[in-house]
């Protein structure tokens, strides 16, 4: 027994100190220490010992194991330092090396246009509000006296989810919205996306942005949309920009009027930017329909009001003197960064 046992241990040592790496050393420790190992055998054949013998062999197959043991937590670790020293070794990191240079995010030209343009509202007192891309017919058509049989609710032009509710056609529906809680006064301006059935062209798109703007108070007057389109038109495009009103129709405004701005970039004696007119129509306008305010819980009697519409992506291609909208949903970066 006590030959085997030396046996077993002289083996096992020698084994663990080829070992060349860990899986190796759990292989040995399973041969030896396992269930099945060579040492439990040892272990199992101590009911033929004579009995007085047992405690002096216990005492050695135990001694046997610590030996064992303790050579196999030595080996082990010298396998993890050298394994650890071999992987700093290959990750050497040099820090002299050139960095890699990172591409910068831009601001779109569609974001810088409505920052432009909320700037100067925001300057004139103006709130920004927003509201539900997802819309009832009951706030984007009927609360803006556009009737049922009305062609802009053809299924043609309007994207329906049910009969009642659709993507919005116009950010209108925030500021009625606005209307209905009764706080006045009103000053506000709604930017969002709005959504219309249209084939996609170099003008045309069917997901674009409008900001929309709204006054509702006391004694508001068309003298006051007047100066304020003028006073925006200034700040927008420029000190010496003259604004033109031509009468319009629009369901929601009575009078409505669609307004042009002195082209600004040749100064209003005709250029290609305005097709040789001197003018460009910028955006649409008029004195909130007494039906729109009445039906939104405003007393047309007590208050009147002002508002007008702007196409952003159309602000945004003329400032930017852009040929083609689709420019502007390609997000390609040599395209962005001229802005
Ligand atoms: C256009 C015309 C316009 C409005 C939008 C409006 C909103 C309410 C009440 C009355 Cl809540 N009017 N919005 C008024 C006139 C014109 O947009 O051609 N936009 C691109």
């Amino acid at each position: 027994m006590k030959e085997k046992l030396k046996a077993i241990r002289q083996e096992a040592i020698a084994k663990i100190e080829e070992a060349k790496d860990l899986e190796a050393l759990n292989e040995i420790k399973v041969s030896v220490l396992g269930k099945k190992g060579a040492l439990t055998q040892v272990l199992k054949s101590m009911k033929d010992v004579a009995p007085e013998e047992r405690p002096r062999v216990g005492q050695m197959v135990n001694d046997t194991r610590t030996a064992i043991e303790e050579q196999l937590e030595k080996v082990q670790k010298e396998i993890a330092k050298r394994l650890r020293e071999e992987k700093m070794k290959k990750e050497v990191i040099d820090v002299t090396l050139p960095g890699k240079r990172h591409m910068k995010g831009h601001r779109h030209p569609n974001q810088i246009a409505l920052e432009d343009l909320e700037r100067v509202f925001i300057g004139m007192g103006y709130e920004i509000v927003e509201g539900p891309e997802v819309e009832y017919d009951h706030y984007n058509f009927e609360l803006l006296n556009i009737p049922a049989n009305h062609p802009a609710k053809d299924e043609q032009d309007t994207f329906y989810i049910t009969k009642d509710i659709l993507l919005r056609t116009q950010t209108s529906p925030v500021q009625a919205r606005v209307m209905e809680t009764g706080r006045m006064p009103i000053r506000i301006i709604a930017p969002g996306r709005v959504f219309r059935s249209d084939e996609v062209d170099a003008t045309h798109s069917p997901s674009f942005h409008q900001v929309e703007g709204l006054v509702v108070d006391k004694n508001i007057t068309f003298a006051d949309l007047k100066g304020t389109l003028e006073q925006f038109a200034r700040e927008f495009f420029g000190p010496e920009t003259k604004i033109k009103l031509r009468p319009h129709h629009f369901p929601f405004t009575e009078p409505s009027a669609e307004v042009d701005v002195s082209c600004f970039k040749c100064g209003g004696k005709g250029c290609r930017m305005c097709k040789g007119s001197g003018w460009i129509e910028i955006l649409g306008c008029g004195m909130v329909h007494p039906k729109v305010l009445k039906d939104c819980g405003i007393d047309p009697e007590e208050y009147s009001g002002f508002a007008f519409g702007i196409g952003l992506e159309r602000v945004a291609l003329l400032k930017y003197e852009i040929d083609d909208m689709r420019l502007l949903y390609e997000n390609d970066m040599r395209f962005l960064r001229q802005f």
